[in-house]
C-alpha cells in the first residue's frame, strides 16, 4: 500500500476564522483509507511541506491545484524531487481545465474532473505495478509519451462515499481550535455564470452524467454526528455547496432531521432569483442562521450579458426582500473589474446594493480562470492579455484591461463601508478613490470584515485569545 501525502493550500489565517480548508484531500484521504493507503497533508509554505515529504517519505505526492497556484505547485515538486524519488501527480480545478500542465518538468500525471473513483484506481494499479497509462480521467507521462485518457462517469450516488477524513487537518492547532467547520452536501451546479468553473464542467460531463448531485440528508447528518463527535467545540457550520436549497424537497426533509440531530447554527449560500418563501421558512426551521448570495453587478449588462447571471434588479431585490422580511442576516457579493466595468458601473453595484441593505457586503476582483468563457470573451474583446500572470490567491490588483482601473481598486476596498454608510459616498467617489492609499483602504475593508463578522454574522463571540490570535494572522498571514 502506498503512503500519499497531499500538497493543497492551507491558509492559516483561515482555519481558526472559519474551519476553511480543501475539501478534495480530505475527502479523498478517506476514500484511499478505505484501500489501506496512508495519507498527511501539507501545504502552508515550502518549508512546511518539505518538512512533512522528509518525515512522512511518501511514496507519492498529490497536489490540489486551483488555478494560479499551479507555478507555486511546480516549483515545490521540482524542488522536492531533487530530495527524494516519489510518483507525482496533479488534480482539482486547475488541471481539469488544463491537463497540459502534465508537460511540464517533473509531473509524471494529471486527474482531470473526479478523483474518487480515478485516484484509488490509479494507485491501487501502480502499488501492484500494473500498466497505468489507460486509466480513465488521466494523463500520463511514460515512456517518453503523455497518454491522454477519456474521462469516466460521474459517481451517480454520492451516498457511496465514507465521511471525509477531517482528522487529516488535525495537525494544525487553529483547526483543532476552530468553532467553525465546513460542509459539502453536494456537488455541481445548475447555472453557466462565464467567470465560474462549472459550465465547463458541464461541457466535460459524458453521456447520463447529472449536473446536479446531493448526498441523502440521513448520509449528510451521519457525516455531522461524527463531526460533532470528534470536534465538540464547533458551534457554527458553513455549507460549502453552490446553491444550498437546489432541491427544495430535500431541504424540507432536512428542516426535519437537522435540528433533532444536529441543531448547529448555518450559513449557505442562496441565488437572489430563486429565494422562495417556503423554502427560506424550511431552512429556518432547520437552523439558517446566516446567507451569502451573490449578485455580482449591479449593471444589467455586465451582470447578464457578460456575467450571464440571468436575473433581474427586480428579482434580486424581491429576494432580499423575502429574507429581510423573516429577519435573516445576508451577506452580497459583488465582481468588481469585469469587461466594460467603469466607476460609473461599479456605482450602480453600489446603488443596487445600498437597495437591499445586506448585513454586510463584500467584493471581489473579477480573474479570468483559463477555460472559462469570461476567459475567452475578455481575450477576443481586448480586455485581458494572456501573457499577464494572476496570483496564487486573492489579490488587490485588477489584471484585466479597463477604464478607472486604479480607482476601481481602491474602490473594491471601500464597497463594504460605502454600503454601510451610504452618506459616504460623495467622499469616496470624489476624493478617497483617487489617492493612493490602496494598503489603508486594504486595511479598512479587513477591520470592517472583522468586526462586523464577530459582531453581527457568528452566532459566538471570539474569547480574548482567539480575537488576538486572528488579527494577528489578519495583519501578518492574510492574503485577503
Ligand atoms: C470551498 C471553496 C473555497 C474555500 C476553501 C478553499 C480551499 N482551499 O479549499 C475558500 C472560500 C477559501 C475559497 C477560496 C478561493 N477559491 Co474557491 N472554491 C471553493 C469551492 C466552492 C469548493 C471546493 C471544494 O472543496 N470542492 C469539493 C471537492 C471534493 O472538489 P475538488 O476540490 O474539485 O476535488 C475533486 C477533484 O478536483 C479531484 N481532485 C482534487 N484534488 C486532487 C488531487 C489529486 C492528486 C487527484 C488525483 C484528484 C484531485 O478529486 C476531488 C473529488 O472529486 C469551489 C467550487 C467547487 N464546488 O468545487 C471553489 C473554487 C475551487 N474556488 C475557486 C477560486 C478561484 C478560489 C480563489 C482563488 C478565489 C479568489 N481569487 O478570490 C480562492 C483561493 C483559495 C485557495 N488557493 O485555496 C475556483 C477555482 C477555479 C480554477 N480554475 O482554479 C472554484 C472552482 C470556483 C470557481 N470560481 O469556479 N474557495
Ligand atoms: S450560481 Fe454560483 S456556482 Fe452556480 S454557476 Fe453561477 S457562480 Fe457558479
Amino acid at each position: 500500500m502506498s503512503r500519499i501525502l497531499f500538497v493543497a493550500h492551507v491558509d492559516r489565517t483561515m482555519l481558526l476564522s472559519g474551519g476553511f480548508v480543501t475539501f478534495g484531500p480530505m475527502w479523498l484521504s478517506a476514500v484511499l483509507k478505505q484501500d489501506g493507503h496512508q495519507t498527511d497533508i501539507a501545504g502552508i509554505d515550502y518549508e512546511e511541506v518539505e518538512k512533512t515529504f522528509l518525515e512522512f517519505k511518501p511514496d507519492i505526492v498529490a497536489y490540489t491545484t486551483f488555478s494560479g497556484g499551479q507555478n507555486t505547485y511546480l516549483d515545490w515538486n521540482r524542488r522536492l524531487k531533487r530530495k527524494a524519488s516519489f510518483y507525482s501527480m496533479f488534480g482539482g480545478p486547475h488541471v481539469t481545465f488544463s491537463p497540459e500542465l502534465v508537460e511540464e518538468e517533473g509531473v509524471d500525471a494529471v486527474c482531470r474532473g473526479e478523483g474518487f473513483e480515478a485516484l484509488p484506481e490509479f494507485l491501487n494499479k501502480l502499488a501492484k505495478g500494473e500498466d497505468i497509462t489507460n486509466v480513465r480521467n488521466w494523463w500520463v507521462k511514460a515512456d517518453g509519451k503523455i497518454y491522454k485518457n477519456e474521462q469516466r462517469p460521474l459517481i451517480k450516488d454520492l451516498d457511496v462515499l465514507p465521511p471525509p477524513d477531517r482528522g487529516i487537518y488535525n495537525k494544525y492547532k487553529d483547526y483543532r481550535l476552530a468553532r467553525t467547520a465546513t460542509v459539502m452536501t453536494s456537488q455541481g451546479c445548475p447555472f453557466n455564470c462565464t467567470y465560474c468553473h462549472n459550465h465547463q464542467l458541464h461541457k466535460m460531463r459524458v453521456k447520463g452524467d447529472p449536473i446536479f448531485r446531493q448526498r441523502s440528508v440521513d448520509h449528510v447528518i451521519e457525516e455531522l454526528k461524527i463531526l460533532k463527535r470528534d470536534y465538540p467545540k464547533i458551534e457554527y457550520l458553513i455549507f460549502r455547496d453552490e446553491i444550498l436549497s437546489v432541491r427544495p424537497k430535500w431541504v424540507k426533509e432536512f428542516a426535519e432531521k437537522y435540528p433533532k440531530e444536529i441543531g448547529i447554527p448555518f450559513y449557505c449560500l442562496m441565488r437572489p432569483e430563486i429565494i422562495k418563501a417556503e423554502v427560506v421558512d424550511d431552512l429556518i426551521k432547520a437552523g439558517l442562521f446566516y446567507v451569502g448570495i451573490g449578485v455580482e453587478s449591479g449593471n444589467d449588462f455586465i451582470r447578464n450579458k457578460v456575467l450571464n447571471r440571468k436575473m433581474t434588479k427586480e428579482q434580486i431585490i424581491q429576494g432580499m426582500k423575502i429574507l429581510k422580511d423573516k429577519n435573516v442576516m445576508f451577506s452580497m457579493y459583488n465582481i468588481i473589474g469585469a469587461p466594460h466595468e467603469t466607476l460609473e458601473t461599479a456605482l450602480e453595484t453600489w446603488a443596487l446594493t445600498v437597495k437591499c441593505k445586506p448585513t454586510f457586503c463584500d467584493a471581489f476582483l473579477l480573474t479570468p480562470y483559463p477555460k472559462t468563457e469570461i476567459y475567452d470573451y475578455s481575450v477576443a474583446n481586448g480586455f485581458y492579455n494572456p501573457d499577464i500572470k494572476y496570483p496564487d490567491t486573492y489579490h488587490d490588483r485588477i489584471i484585466m484591461d479597463i477604464k478607472d482601473r486604479p480607482q476601481l481598486e481602491n474602490f473594491m476596498h471601500l464597497l463594504g463601508v460605502a454600503v454601510e454608510f451610504p452618506w459616504l459616498m460623495p467622499l469616496i467617489k470624489n476624493v478617497l478613490i483617487k489617492l493612493p492609499l490602496r494598503p489603508l483602504y486594504n486595511s479598512v475593508r479587513k477591520f470592517w470584515k472583522g468586526y462586523v463578522y464577530y459582531t453581527r454574522i457568528y452566532p459566538y463571540k471570539p474569547s480574548a485569545s482567539e480575537s488576538m490570535r486572528i488579527i494577528y494572522n489578519s495583519i501578518f498571514v492574510s492574503k485577503v
